[in-house]
């Protein structure tokens, strides 16, 4: 923060776009602060210099370099995935959602202050009941991304759901992966980084990322490494700045769930989500849990059924209806609901990434 305070806002800098959300929604966020002289300092400091150097991007048809780009980085993002019509659905669903789970949980969030995770406010832990969320599961502009990066087109969607964070999640949110641990490869017990990727989320962008609107940050080359994650003191200043920049309403991220990222401040004046689809591997057997509803599975195009087949099921309306999180980020969760022998790779090894994240995070 005192770094920042030192560093002079460019001129240059372009201002930022009109929310795309209503402003009944943005004003759920800032609880005071937005104008603190070190909030100031930080938010011109990231208007002037927030985000990774030399981002590459590809367009939907460059799928092996998409492909070689997520092996290399960790991450790729690729370009115009959505349609207007599908941008507008996405939009909807988002707003209907983010509104909900802010007023079930308070802007205290339940990943971090001013954050939140789409699918961990439920208690099905998926967005799998919605339609906004189920018409991303399997897109032409993605599918060849996917197929490429798993090597098979037999993928599976293991869970849907994201993260957005209001207007004044004023810190950051500490590095850290979403999967790790051990898993089943081939019969043997193996470290998941010596295996080949078997979870990949694709985090959707509603919104662009801009400079100060809390912009996804992901360190390169981070998805097998053995070096343990830095706690927020510890972490070098430019990985602060290592955002996804620029990324554009409609664009996608396509990330290795083993790679470091984290969540950066959001000091604009508008919301910010990553709503997401989570796929596995045809290998992997995650403890898949039923989240799509038969009635919505059916009116599916046949392939996205294929991918949905796993977590197609009855899902029980409490599941949805009733907002309450399975993990809270940074401070403390209701109690983990006993394990069940070699259940759930998902379920064990999320808990555990999430739980190691946990110790080091401070809210505002
Ligand atoms: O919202 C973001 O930018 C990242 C959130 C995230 O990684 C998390 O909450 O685990």
């Amino acid at each position: 923060m005192m770094d920042d305070a030192k560093r002079l806002p460019s001129m240059n800098a372009p201002p930022p776009p009109p929310s795309v959300w209503p402003e009944a929604l943005n004003a759920l966020g800032w609880r005071g602060a937005s104008d603190d002289a070190a909030v100031a300092a930080l938010r011109a400091s990231l208007a002037a210099e927030n985000g990774m150097r030399d981002l590459e991007t590809v367009d939907p048809t460059q799928v092996e370099r998409a492909a070689e780009l997520f092996r290399r980085e960790g991450f790729v993002v690729v370009r115009d995935v959505l349609d207007a019509a599908q941008l507008e659905l996405l939009r909807a669903g988002c707003a209907r959602e983010m509104k909900r789970i802010v007023d079930a949980f308070g802007a205290g969030g339940n990943r971090g202050s001013h954050r939140f995770s789409f699918g961990g406010a439920h208690r099905s832990g998926s967005c799998g009941h919605c339609p906004e969320w189920t018409q991303l599961v399997e897109l032409a502009t993605v599918q060849p991304v996917l197929a490429a990066i798993f090597d098979s087109d037999e993928y599976r969607a293991c869970s849907m759901g994201g993260d957005f964070c209001l207007p004044g999640a004023a810190s950051y949110q500490p590095l850290h992966a979403d999967t790790g641990g051990e898993l089943c490869f081939e019969g043997e017990d193996v470290d998941a980084r010596d295996a080949p990727v078997a979870l990949v989320t694709v985090n959707f962008l509603p919104q662009d990322f801009t400079r100060t609107n809390g912009p996804l940050r992901q360190i390169p080359a981070t998805s097998t490494t053995r070096d343990p994650i830095p706690s927020l003191a510890d972490e070098p200043d430019a990985w602060k700045r290592s955002t996804l920049l620029p990324c554009r309403a409609g664009w996608a991220v396509v990330r290795d769930l083993r790679a470091w990222h984290g969540g950066t401040p959001n000091l604009s004046q508008g919301t910010r989500a990553v709503p997401n689809v989570e796929y596995c591997a045809p290998w992997l057997e995650p403890g898949f849990r039923a989240s799509v509803p038969r009635e919505l599975y059916e009116t599916l195009p046949p392939r996205a059924q294929f991918r949905c087949a796993r977590i197609v099921g009855d899902v029980d309306a409490r599941l949805v209806d009733e907002l309450r999180t399975p993990y809270i980020f940074g401070r403390r969760a209701p109690p983990p609901a006993p394990p069940r022998a070699r259940r759930g790779f998902v379920a064990r090894v999320l808990g555990c990434a999430r739980r190691d994240a946990a110790r080091t995070h401070k809210t505002v």
